[in-house]
């Protein structure tokens, strides 16, 4: 069956609305697009943070308080490569290390990261499409305070805290968006395009930053609905209000409907921002976006899925 509701997706907040887009629809009708321009190679290993976290949370198998990385793990590997002096400022555990392990030797012996993705939610029992953005290095590469950093250098190695002055996504303006997305949104059953609450900067540019796909979602007739991470002038999670700052940008909802432009076709921002709507210049809903529990998610889901369909 070919999804109806695609999901552009980073890690940790996009995933939680594709949790619950995942557990409202039926199987097989959503497929999500999902950020690689945080993945890096380390300790001879290829890590794709953002799209094991959806693996990992679609699977049900995402640690809950993390939000990254497997529930019930345990860390024995990271505890030996201390004692070696090896390399500990990224924490890999054990679980977690058998798919880094296994990706590793696929991507040698020359299979792509899409059907590697593909077979590993299949063997975790997914009924979703996980699509990584591309098969071509895309690097979100950050020019801070403390020079030039890499994405985890930066946002694990150095906790997000160096001030940002710019960001480019090295790659991306030659990277081949995932082919099976861009058929998607040339489908004319495709029914909603959500950008999930993720990171605008960090999570989402990295996909909007590839020629193909920006075409493709101008283009598709489906309508193009993003969901605010902005909630009453703070970011829920993460960096994301700090960036702004950083950027020069104001805090607020309006900011992120602005940064997306003409892509939108409606907005979903939190109840407090709900005197904004006048601003965005196109159609919105304010709800309750804030997801705590896998109701939550899921309630937000609906409208969400619910306000699209109206813009249809
Ligand atoms: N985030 C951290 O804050 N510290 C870590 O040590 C860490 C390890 C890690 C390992 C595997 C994985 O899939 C994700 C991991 N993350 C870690 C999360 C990740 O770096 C970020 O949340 C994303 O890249 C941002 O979306």
């Amino acid at each position: 069956m070919k999804a109806r509701i695609l999901a552009l997706s980073g890690g940790i907040g996009g995933a939680k609305l594709a949790l619950g887009l995942y557990q409202t629809l039926g199987a097989g009708e959503l497929a999500v697009l999902v950020n690689t321009a945080d993945d890096f190679e380390h300790l001879g290993l290829y890590i794709s943070p953002d799209v094991d976290t959806l693996l990992y949370t679609l699977a049900g198998l995402a640690d809950p308080e993390r939000g990254w990385g497997r529930a019930g793990e345990t860390w024995q590997f990271m505890t030996e490569l201390r004692r070696l002096s090896g390399e500990d400022w990224f924490l890999l555990g054990d679980k977690d290390l058998a798919l880094h392990v296994e990706r590793a030797r696929q991507l040698r012996a020359g299979a792509s990261l899409t059907a590697i993705t593909g077979a590993i939610a299949a063997r975790f029992g997914i009924k979703a499409q996980v699509l990584p953005m591309s098969d071509q290095p895309v690097r979100t590469i950050l020019t801070t305070d403390a020079g030039v950093l890499d994405f985890q250098r930066y946002f694990v190695g150095l906790r997000a805290q160096p001030a940002v002055h710019s960001i480019e996504y090295r790659g991306a303006a030659t990277a081949g968006a995932n082919p099976e997305a861009l058929s998607l949104l040339a489908d004319p059953a495709l029914e909603a395009v959500i950008l999930c609450p993720s990171n605008p900067w960090l999570s989402v540019a990295p996909l909007l930053a590839m020629p193909a796909l920006r075409t493709a979602l101008l283009a598709c007739r489906a309508p193009v609905v993003a969901v605010s991470p902005i909630v009453g002038g703070a970011a829920i999670k993460g960096p994301t209000a700090k960036i702004m700052t950083e950027l020069g940008l104001p805090v607020t909802a309006t900011a992120v409907a602005r940064y997306y432009g003409d892509l939108l076709d409606g907005y979903v921002i939190d109840r407090a921002d709900a005197g904004m709507a006048p601003d965005f210049g196109l159609p919105s809903l304010a709800t309750a976006t804030i997801m705590k529990t896998d109701q939550d998610k899921r309630r937000l889901a609906a409208e969400v899925l619910a306000f699209a369909r109206q813009l249809t």
